[in-house]
């Protein structure tokens, strides 16, 4: 029996790119509500500074969330190195779960490994170093203590060094490093894994000590949208959305 799971990822929904979050509330009510379980794998909004923002402009992706939920189809979310401030108080709202990355689970019978994929870009050393200070627990919390217009002030800056450093690094350093795949691999024991982040996706199969091993990468949400599923068969197929 297949397990009818779908994942997504990188979806960087924003009230800037409003076609986008239509295209996702039409995900949500024709494809999404007939899963089991949706896995929205990091950086589903464009930044998030907080629960206590109003988020104005997402109201409609709330919205989608709870149809969803009212349809029974569970909702789990990881974090990406955009909306990591996602907290327990809008999981509690909107009735998702928040998984750690990575998180391994069984999918259509096989153990796989869910990964937002920033950890997997190892050779972005500027990168790797402020995610560390980024997901410190007391960063955080002195950064939720700061009104809310700061806050947006410093999450603008962010994006604004972020947006430049990505322009100057040469394209292979903004992808995952092979080796720390494979390590990551190997010390879960993990035949498959499924990550977003670098916008690059496809369905990877190399060889890892003898076996055949399988990386699966899923799509941002700029032109079209894009999903996984697990086939009848058991097999996963990208799909694109439109
Ligand atoms: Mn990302």
């Amino acid at each position: 029996m297949t397990e009818n799971s779908l994942f997504i990822s990188d979806l960087h929904l924003a009230p800037e790119r409003p076609e986008m979050i239509r295209l996702f509330e039409k995900f949500i009510d024709d494809v999404a509500v007939h899963a089991d379980t949706l896995y929205i794998l990091g950086d589903f909004v464009e930044y998030w500074i907080g629960d206590d923002d109003k988020a104005a402009g997402l109201e409609p992706v709330f919205a989608a969330l709870d149809r969803l939920h009212q349809a029974g189809t569970m909702i789990r979310l990881m974090h990406g190195n955009r909306d990591f401030l996602i907290g327990q108080k809008l999981a509690r709202r909107y009735h998702f779960d928040i998984i750690d990355d990575p998180y391994i689970d069984n999918f259509s019978d096989q153990p796989a490994m869910l990964m937002h994929g920033d950890l997997l870009c190892t050779d972005d050393i500027a990168y790797q170093n402020y995610r560390r200070k980024a997901r410190s627990k007391t960063i955080q919390r002195i950064f939720l203590l700061l009104p809310l217009f700061l806050r947006e002030r410093i999450a603008q800056s962010l994006r604004g060094t972020s947006e430049k450093a990505t322009s100057d690094k040469p394209a292979d350093i903004m992808d995952v490093n092979q080796q720390t795949v494979e390590e990551t691999m190997r010390k879960a024991g993990i035949n498959l894994l499924i990550h977003g982040h670098t916008h690059k996706p496809g369905i990877h199969e190399f060889e890892l000590d003898g076996k055949k091993v399988t990386r699966i990468v899923l799509g941002d949400w700029y032109k079209d949208g894009n999903y996984l599923r697990i086939n009848d068969d058991g097999k996963f197929e990208l799909v694109k959305f439109s």
